[in-house]
């Protein structure tokens, strides 16, 4: 089921609703933010290659606005340390009702496997079903925010960062992944335009770019890589900086 093909914005809809990860959204999520998000598949298999290096012993990894669990997967096949646990938590019961199944699957196929990349199998995922500025974070040595913050509330993000940082322990991590926009109008153009023909080359129609983007509208606020990289100074990151991006996609590396 989760591998259907996204046609939610392939007929023409007269009155376009704000997107919501219900569902319908849920059912074909894989596919959407694949043929959606350039590096999505990168960032994903990097976070595991951040989590055998930052994750450590005895703590908690966060993936905050899970989806269908992809970054709690990465951290889970990555973590080298004992006694960790991921916390995944997202607000959409659709979304979580399938990641509990793929989560499943990932288990039972890493009991079987004997070619798992980590030695510990088993560190356990608690998947939270909350808003993720009502979860406290404790102890925490890895949190992912992967194209998650740019969802929430501008008046709240600084809060929430605040709180990432407090919770991390010394040497911990924050990867932070997010649509991005640019000061200059010109380049904030070019890379619009070059992320629209990924998707046009991914077969996306210019019909369903124009709706998704319509719908999107309001609900997705994307900032300045200069406004995250400032604001997670201001919270509390000693080390702040960019590690991957592609047109206007990025990923940051907070260290605490
Ligand atoms: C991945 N990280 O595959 N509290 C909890 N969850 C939220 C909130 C909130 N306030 N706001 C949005 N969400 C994933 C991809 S998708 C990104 C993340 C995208 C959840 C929302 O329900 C959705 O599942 C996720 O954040 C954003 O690596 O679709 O562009």
């Amino acid at each position: 089921m989760t591998d259907s093909r996204d046609k939610i914005y392939a007929t023409l809809q007269l009155d376009i609703a704000g997107f919501r990860f219900d569902q319908a959204v849920a059912s074909v999520f894989p596919d959407m933010i694949k043929r959606s998000v350039p590096g999505y598949e990168t960032i994903i298999s990097m976070t595991g290659t951040l989590a055998d290096r930052y994750v450590q012993a005895n703590s908690r990894c966060y993936d905050l606005g899970c989806s269908l669990g992809a970054s709690s997967i990465a951290m889970r096949h990555h973590i080298q340390q004992p006694g960790c646990e991921i916390i995944s938590v997202d607000n959409s019961e659709d979304m979580l009702k399938q990641c509990r199944v793929i989560l499943q699957q990932d288990q039972n196929n890493s009991e079987h496997s004997s070619v798992e990349p980590s030695p510990i199998k088993h560190t356990p995922v608690e998947l939270v079903c909350g808003n993720i500025e009502d979860i406290p974070i404790v102890n925490a040595s890895m949190v992912v925010l992967n194209f998650t913050l740019q969802f929430i509330p501008l008046e709240q993000r600084a809060k929430l960062l605040h709180k990432i940082a407090d919770g991390l322990l010394p040497g911990g991590v924050l990867v932070l992944s997010e649509k991005v926009e640019f000061i200059d109008q010109q380049h904030h153009e070019l890379m619009i335009d070059l992320h629209h023909n990924f998707k046009r080359a991914n077969g996306y129609s210019d019909l369903e770019i124009s709706q998704k983007r319509s719908s999107l509208e309001d609900v997705l606020i994307p900032e300045t890589l200069e406004v995250h990289r400032q604001r997670l100074r201001e919270a509390g990151f000693s080390s702040v900086d960019v590690w991957f991006q592609c047109f206007n996609f990025a990923s940051l590396i907070a260290l605490k």
